[in-house]
């Protein structure tokens, strides 16, 4: 993958003082890359954090996110380097560190598209699996080597990852070391794309950019209310899905795009080729 995108700006300030990360924008859509190129990258406690701060920091005009990874490889997870000595409560400390920042990740402002290529493990599926949209090429491969390192998935796994592959496929992964490659990863739920090698960002991008046009309060609803209401009893989830399409339905934007739509301004559902 190039180091360069073609149309997006490098941040400024802040942001680019976020060296374990490469982030840029186009438009309304920001770009965060995973930076750790050496250690494909793997995810250390920096750049855990400052995948938070830019979370918590990037411009209120975006309104689709990219991330990707440098390098070889999206993301082989845990920094093993870490893991060290650390007591039960720094570990359990430490998960719950994690936890915060993939819920950031899942519950986000706006939607969010992983561009994948090579390994995509531990951690990284982790991550992967906090984003909105998952966009693999074709070198791209899901591992949960937890069970062969001697641990357990700590960054919310366990939660979401069966929601996507199901809990007998990742008891598998992670019992038995299978690793599945990009068709598999799409077929169970990993990917929703699977793209030549070296096209995923430019797909995920076109994609965010798509994203980006929706009306802001059906992405928020599609983002923060969709993934609740799948986990909720179904008689709580058909009243929240109600009051949530109420609200989506009086803001603005949809009264402006129904009006385009009822005459004739907008454009019709087609299949893309
Ligand atoms: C690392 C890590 C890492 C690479 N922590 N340093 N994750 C894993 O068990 C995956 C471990 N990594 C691998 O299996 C391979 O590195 C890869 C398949 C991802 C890539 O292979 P390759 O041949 O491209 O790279 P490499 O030569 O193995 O690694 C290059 C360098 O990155 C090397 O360091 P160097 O100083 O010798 O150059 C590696 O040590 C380093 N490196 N991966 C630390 N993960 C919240 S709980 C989550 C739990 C988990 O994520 S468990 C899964 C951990």
């Amino acid at each position: 993958m190039s180091t360069t995108t073609p149309e997006f700006t490098p941040a400024d300030g802040l942001l680019a003082q976020l060296n374990e990360l490469q982030i840029s924008f186009s438009g309304a859509v920001a770009h965060i890359r995973l930076n750790r190129p050496a250690k494909r990258n793997a995810i250390n406690e920096a750049l855990m954090q400052q995948l938070h701060t830019a979370l918590i920091h990037l411009p209120a005009s975006v309104q689709a996110l990219v991330i990707s990874g440098e390098g070889q490889h999206f993301c082989a997870g845990l920094d093993l380097s870490d893991l060290s000595e650390r007591t039960v409560a720094e570990g359990i400390a430490h998960s719950r560190g994690w936890h915060a920042v993939m819920d950031a990740l899942q519950y986000y402002r706006v939607p969010v598209v992983a561009a994948l290529h090579g390994a995509v493990v531990g951690g990284g599926l982790e991550l992967a699996a906090a984003t909105h949209v998952r966009v693999a090429d074709a070198t791209t491969y899901f591992g949960l080597p937890e069970g062969q390192r001697g641990i357990f998935v700590g960054g919310g796994g366990s939660a979401r990852i069966p929601r996507l592959v199901g809990v007998a496929c990742m008891s598998d992964m992670m019992l038995t070391g299978r690793v599945l490659d990009a068709e598999e990863g799409r077929e169970r739920g990993l990917a929703q794309y699977v793209v030549p090698e070296g096209e995923a960002l430019d797909k995920a991008i076109a994609l965010a950019r798509r994203i980006a046009t929706n009306a802001p309060l059906s992405n928020y609803a599609i983002v923060q209310a969709l993934p609740r209401i799948a986990d909720m009893a179904q008689s709580d989830g058909l009243f929240v899905e109600s009051l949530m399409s109420a609200i989506a339905q009086g803001d603005d934007a949809a009264k402006q795009r129904l009006a385009d739509f009822l005459q004739g301004r907008a454009a019709k559902v087609v299949k893309a080729a």
